[in-house]
């Protein structure tokens, strides 16, 4: 909805003048359109325990991360390296509600983003049932390799170290769909 309303705002501007004047790229907002890849890079949230797998993505801007869920109640959301099992503070961060409750099997539904640039997006599963957060139900998207001071490994201590996962305020950001492959094996 957003590009459209950004294209048609676009194409008004256009409309509304003879020169090619370039002022009207303003009108759109560069950070949020991007070009998808067709790429989809699935997740298991419950695989095999309380983890995520692959727990360490790596995926081109355009591409989409896609979080199937199994038993019991899991989510996703966003947190920062240096501060696992808690929203980011700007308020800006995914979450995508505790929707995804299964007693067997994956959840009828599952929760994507798109991958909008390169900088690494750390995320946890906010079920405070189990401490799973601090158990280390963490997982990242882009980790940075060259430094190992920001490795999943010492995200996952960090994460040990916190008392409580937050539930945050508010499900934001991704979307979530219907499984596309509900009887896929995992
Ligand atoms: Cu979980």
């Amino acid at each position: 909805m957003y590009s459209f309303g950004a294209f048609t705002i676009l194409s008004q501007a256009i409309a509304a003048t003879t020169s090619a004047a370039p002022t009207t790229t303003t009108a759109r907002d560069a950070s949020k359109t991007v070009t998808l890849t067709g790429v989809t890079h699935s997740v298991v949230a419950g695989l095999a325990g309380l983890q995520f797998d692959p727990d360490n993505v790596v995926a081109e801007i355009g591409d989409i991360v896609e979080w199937h869920f199994l038993p019991k109640n899991h989510s996703i959301a966003q947190s920062n390296f240096a501060e696992p099992c808690q929203p980011l503070a700007d308020g800006t961060s995914f979450f995508a509600g505790f929707n995804f409750v299964t007693q067997q099997n994956q959840a009828p539904d599952v929760f994507q983003i798109v991958v909008k640039d390169k900088k690494p997006i750390w995320y946890y599963c906010p079920q405070q049932t189990g401490s799973l957060c601090q158990n280390g139900m963490v997982g990242v998207i882009n980790q940075n390799f060259d430094n190992p001071a920001f490795s999943l490994s010492k995200h996952r201590d960090l994460a040990a170290k916190t008392t409580v996962s937050i539930i945050p305020p508010v499900q934001q950001g991704g979307q979530v769909i219907a499984n596309p492959n509900p009887l896929g094996g995992f």
